[in-house]
């Protein structure tokens, strides 16, 4: 029997008005979870709901708070075999990477309970005596938090621990084909002791949730927007905040460049592309999109490319293999779009594309009923292209030359994006001239795209986002804002700039002149 799955919001199940049946990619006949989803105005609710708790929440102070965090660490800890399982089981994810998953939850939970002891304020000297300066983090107020289902857990907790750790209440509206494995999430933060209304789970679909927002917005009960998606609903959510004098944090999409110069170790850098390009099913915000070659490698990239990834193993991802199946239906047909971008000046140089079946298996996998792809390398793709311009969520990777560095950063910079990058030298002048001219907010030398640690800041520019960042310190600009506190204690009126003491210096005094012999 399958799981049934309601929003909760202030500690109680809230009202559905339509069911999901989150299954399981790998055998869709399976349905992991019937999701009760909620509209707009249960959306609107839990946000009122969050608003209230919240005021009680701020005054818990910032340790104790950090040690919830820990406490969520713990337990995440303690079921993380049970929640990888749920991963594997709702979306696909091979079962080592989602453990690696869950472990990111722990690592987040860990940088942050110690940030419950910092949340550092500054003593600032005043420009009067008998005055002090001091400036204070506030929590922001509540927190909406809107994340896609291809990281169902890990990165949630980018935007829920250090929201929480600050102060804030959040409604978190995940993913629908990823539900189970949020629920589960959730009900391991509310485990760790949060008092109802301050972390509220509501499922609904993206036009409710939409709507939902944007009453809240106008009810004044939502104070920043976190959002995890495709940079076509970021940039309606970035107009949507706009309006309300708000900037929300935004992490969208990618066309990832991997830059491959000709004094690369080129077994290292096809085994970077091949986890980039093809682990996860090439279904991360920062798997690879492009390898932009020096043509003097060009071949011998591409056969060690196309060598490794006939190795690979794509199939059940509860077993030892580089790729499961796609995330979900949605996915799987938004991916045959993306083939159909190939073009005659492409050449497809690894093997058959489109669907892994009985008629067009991978060696001895025919997929069974799942949602399984083969993996496609493109060579010859280039600027103009859709290909080359746009992102190919799931296993595509496209390959194109160049003949100098610069050439290499402006085909790296031209779709426009700026999350992940990736260069792949010897030389530490080529390595750092990347760096400066790449638009990514993320750069890997001799290292894949992909598998950001949890506490550098992560985010992107461009059509990859709005520049605001996650993670590490970085984070808690987004749920903090900045107060700044004097305090006048000389018993009148001091006004600033104008009754301040002033040192008269001798501006035209000059050394003496002296000679050299
Ligand atoms: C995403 O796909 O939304 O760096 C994030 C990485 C992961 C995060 C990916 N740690 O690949």
């Amino acid at each position: 029997m399958s799981r049934q799955i309601m929003s909760v919001v202030g500690g109680k199940e809230a009202a559905s008005t339509a069911t999901y049946d989150s299954t399981n990619p790998a055998r869709p006949g399976e349905v992991v979870a019937r999701v009760g989803l909620a509209d707009a105005a249960t959306f609107a609710a839990a946000c009122r709901t969050a608003a209230e708790a919240q005021r009680e929440w701020a005054k818990v102070p910032a340790p104790v708070r950090g040690r919830v965090i820990a406490s969520i660490g713990r337990l995440v800890e303690a079921n993380a075999e049970a929640l990888a399982r749920l991963v594997t089981e709702e979306i696909g994810k091979p079962y080592a990477e989602a453990l690696g998953e869950v472990r990111e939850i722990v690592d987040t939970c860990d940088f942050f309970l110690g940030e419950g002891r910092r949340l550092y304020g500054q003593t600032v000297p005043s420009e009067m005596p008998d005055k002090n300066l001091f400036t204070f983090r506030n929590p922001v107020g509540v927190a909406a938090v809107i994340t896609a289902g291809n990281f169902p857990v890990a990165v949630p907790s980018w935007y829920l621990v250090p929201a929480l750790l600050c102060g804030n209440a959040v409604v978190w509206k995940p993913a629908e084909y990823a539900a189970a494995s949020a629920h589960a999430m959730f009900q391991l933060f509310t485990a760790a002791g949060l008092p109802d209304g301050v972390l509220n789970v509501l499922f609904a679909d993206g036009a409710e949730t939409f709507a939902g927002l944007e009453r809240a917005l106008g009810e004044g009960t939502v104070h920043k927007v976190g959002f995890t998606g495709s940079s076509e609903v970021g940039r309606r959510i970035g107009e949507l905040t706009g309006r309300h004098m708000q900037s929300a944090c935004l992490e969208l999409g990618g066309k990832n460049p991997m830059v491959i110069m000709p004094d690369a170790d080129l077994d290292l850098a096809a085994e970077g592309a091949l986890f980039s390009g093809f682990g996860t099913a090439g279904q991360r915000c920062t798997s690879l999109g492009t390898a932009i070659v020096h043509e003097s490698v060009h071949d011998a990239f591409v056969e060690r490319l196309v060598r490794a990834l006939a190795a690979a193993t794509v199939g059940d991802p509860t077993g030892d293999v580089l790729a499961g199946p796609l995330l979900d239906r949605k996915f799987a047909d938004r991916y045959e779009e993306y083939l159909t971008w190939i073009q005659p000046h492409h050449t497809v140089v690894s093997g058959p594309v489109g669907r892994i079946t009985k008629d067009n298996p991978r060696g001895g996998f025919d997929g069974g009923e799942g949602l399984y792809y083969h993996p496609v390398v493109v060579d010859g793709v280039r600027p103009g292209d859709r290909l080359f311009m746009e992102e190919t969520f799931g296993p595509i990777v496209g390959v194109t030359t160049f003949a100098t560095l610069d050439e290499a950063v402006e085909l790296a910079n031209l779709p426009g994006y700026g999350l992940s990058s990736s260069i792949y030298t010897s030389d530490a002048r080529s390595a750092f001239r990347f760096r400066e001219g790449v638009s990514a907010g993320m750069v890997s030398v001799n290292n894949s795209t992909s598998g950001a640690e949890a506490h550098l800041p992560f985010g992107g520019n461009g059509k990859s986002g709005n520049g605001s960042r996650q993670s590490g310190m970085w984070v808690l600009d987004q749920f903090t804002r900045w107060q700044a506190m004097n305090w006048d204690h000389s018993g009148q009126l001091q006004k600033a700039q104008m009754d301040v003491a002033e040192i008269v210096p001798d501006l035209d005094f000059r050394l003496a002149e002296t000679r050299l012999p």
